[in-house]
């Protein structure tokens, strides 16, 4: 055993049942106690800052974890500390107060957390609203009703005053504005770009991450057609509809131990991945096969059991750290302050639900055989997820963030993104450990920058396009050079292999590194992986000219250069630590070369080996080696008459 293996606080709850969810949460709850301000209003959760003033940061401590106190509240179930909340409602809103959050601005960030707050009162009126002595109650109306005449930002953040409405709606308060409430609402719509899928943004933008998902739309067009059936049942009912055809698509972004890949930003928010689940139970949606309740609950459950095991998610106290697998604050966005992971707490909406609700009187069943070694091509976020040899990743081209965000290249501009080896993220500017290049290829101007420094990633992503069942489009890391590139997804005959062709036109000297997946880089007894043999099976790394492949207990990974007479050179690098989302020690198995400005066309075709071990096993299945070996993929007929 590695020195000092550390625990999660909850490693002893199974998250099964309804109780246990409720223990979890309520764990979480009572964890947040000392943190809390003696006007309740504000939780104090750490000390790193945000682009954001400290009073709507710890707002947010206070109002994230209220999507899970209000659903256990609604659901029957009593917890002594929501008068902590109670109080907060309070002093928060009370302008004479020490305690008071301040009035909404412009494109507030005190108008996402309204999102929960509105939920609260919509659901568990009875327990969090009615208590409320009058002039709270006023004071309450008017600070969340700040935000019907402020501008918001033309995203998803749309339905944050969209909630806020619904709960003023609830109250019966004069500060609801149903007329903004349905101009929101209308506008958007007009992000919904069919089969599910809406985009995260107006017409310009390229981007269906988890926002798309369980972060807002899907989870709020759910919760809506739920809240609002009685008053708005077309649009309610159309929303139902979207989750339905949506489920279909989304299912692929979860593997069978219930890890969701880790894909675009807010990756803190961990867990609120899996809400989409569990807002489909709140609205009473029922999928079409193989996607019955119990397989339903099983995504849901075995995704967040995942995470309460996770000891890196936690501190010992029981607060959540920021990072995803453990603590890291080169992921994070400017937005995530030591209270956003608490987003999370959208996932416990079931726990809103009777015992007697099909989701909870269903047993959890396994992750659908139909499902699994498949590959699915999906058209609308442009990307070809499979599970091909029980590897969950998508292959993605096109998507990029519509704004200036930090680490984008990383977050949204790699060809690949997988439930078990996650991403990384670039820590420095100074050499290629720093540059977190796994699933990508690196470029550096070594004409201008001998040393290797600086290495650019895809951002901007040109013409993409699904073509013949794979993703083909290109990018220009300079003007003066072209990276064109199709992505290839694994085939039954090679099941644990994707590839990529890269055409690249250039008229500067290039260093090239091009990276497979990251992996776990230690032994069994937790120092560096070795250089093993050819022949090995076991633990290590093995270079040679085109080869480079690491094993460790996370499973194996490797590239292999396809082209005729490459010259690349395989190596496994050190990444520096603390890149990879999952792995805080990881290596890369990468491909490097040197290419000369030229009229000609460059062409690389790297084969990239991914196995993640299988659920409880130390390592990739034996035999791995000879897939390795032997099931090399053949490139289809049409990409080499292009090279030719
Ligand atoms: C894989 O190939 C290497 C090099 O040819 C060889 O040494 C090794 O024995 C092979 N292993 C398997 C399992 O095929
Ligand atoms: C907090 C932290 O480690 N920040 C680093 C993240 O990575 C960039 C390079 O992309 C560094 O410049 C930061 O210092």
């Amino acid at each position: 055993m590695p020195a000092a293996a550390s625990i999660s606080p909850f490693e002893t709850n199974p998250v099964r049942s309804r109780e246990d969810l409720r223990a979890f949460l309520v764990g979480l709850l009572d964890a947040l106690e000392p943190h809390t301000s003696p006007g309740g209003a504000l939780i104090h959760l750490g000390h790193t800052a945000t682009h954001y003033d400290e009073t709507a940061a710890q707002l947010e401590g206070f109002s994230r974890p209220i999507w899970g106190l209000s659903s256990l509240l609604a659901g029957g179930s009593e917890y002594k500390g929501a008068e902590r909340w109670l109080r907060g409602f309070a002093s928060g809103t009370d302008p004479n107060h020490e305690e008071f959050w301040g009035d909404m601005r412009d494109k507030d960030q005190r108008m996402v957390e309204c999102s929960a707050i509105g939920f609260s009162i919509a659901v568990a009126k009875e327990q969090l609203w009615d208590p409320l002595p009058q002039h709270t109650k006023t004071s309450f109306e008017n600070w969340l009703g700040g935000m019907n005449d402020k501008q918001m930002p033309d995203t998803n953040w749309l339905w944050f005053r969209v909630f806020a409405n619904l709960g003023l709606s609830r109250a019966g308060s004069p500060r609801y504005d149903a007329a903004r409430m349905k101009a929101d609402l209308d506008h958007l719509d007009t992000f919904y770009v069919g089969g599910g899928w809406s985009r995260d943004g107006p017409e310009t933008v390229c981007q269906f991450d988890y926002y798309s998902s369980s972060f807002a739309i899907q989870f709020a067009q759910l919760a809506y057609s739920k809240l609002m059936q009685k008053e708005d049942p077309e649009r309610c009912e159309e929303y139902r509809e979207r989750a339905r055809k949506f489920a279909l698509d989304f299912v692929h972004y979860f593997d069978t131990e219930g890890r969701a890949i880790p894909f675009g930003r807010s990756m803190c928010y961990r867990f609120a991945q899996s809400s989409f689940w569990g807002a489909l139970a709140f609205a009473d949606v029922e999928l079409p096969a193989p996607l019955t309740w119990g397989v339903v609950k099983g995504l849901q459950l075995r995704n967040i059991r995942y995470w309460a095991m996770q000891p890196g998610a936690f501190n010992p106290d029981g607060t959540l750290t920021i990072g995803f697998n453990y603590p890291n604050h080169n992921m994070t966005e400017n937005y995530n302050s030591p209270g956003s992971p608490y987003w999370c707490c959208k996932s416990f909406v079931t726990l809103s639900l009777p015992p007697t609700h099909p989701f909870w009187v269903a047993q959890e069943e396994p992750y659908p055989e139909v499902l699994r070694n498949t590959v699915k091509v999906l058209e609308l976020p442009l990307h070809i997820a499979t599970n091909h040899g029980g590897h969950t990743y998508v292959l993605s081209s096109g998507q990029q963030c519509s704004y200036a965000l930090k680490q984008s290249a990383a977050k949204y501009g790699k060809f690949a993104y997988s439930s078990a080896f996650g991403y990384s993220v670039p820590v420095g500017v100074g050499t290629l450990p720093e540059a977190g290049a796994d699933s990508a290829l690196a470029l550096c101007d070594i004409g201008t920058d001998a040393a290797g420094e600086f290495w650019r990633m895809r951002r901007e992503t040109r013409d993409a396009r699904v073509e013949n069942g794979r993703l083909r489009s290109s990018w220009r890391p300079w003007p003066d050079v072209e990276v064109e590139t199709w992505l290839v997804p694994p085939t039954e005959a090679a099941p644990l292999w994707h590839q990529r062709v890269h055409r690249v036109r250039t008229a500067r000297r290039l260093r090239v590194a091009e990276g497979g997946f990251a992996i776990y880089g230690q032994r069994r007894d937790g120092r560096a992986l070795d250089p093993v043999g050819n022949d090995a099976e076991d633990f290590g790394v093995f270079t040679d000219i085109g080869k480079a492949r690491a094993a460790s207990r996370a499973g194996a990974s490797g590239v292999t250069a396809l082209e005729s007479g490459s010259k690349r050179l395989g190596e496994v690098i050190r990444m520096d630590a603390n890149s990879n989302l999952i792995e805080a020690r990881a290596v890369l198995p990468m491909l490097i070369s040197e290419i000369e400005p030229s009229e000609k066309d460059v062409w690389f075709v790297t084969g990239v080996f991914g196995l993640p071990s299988e659920e409880g096993q130390e390592g990739a299945w034996r035999g791995w080696l000879q897939e390795w070996n032997l099931s090399a993929p053949v490139l289809p007929e049409d990409i080499i008459s292009l090279m030719n």
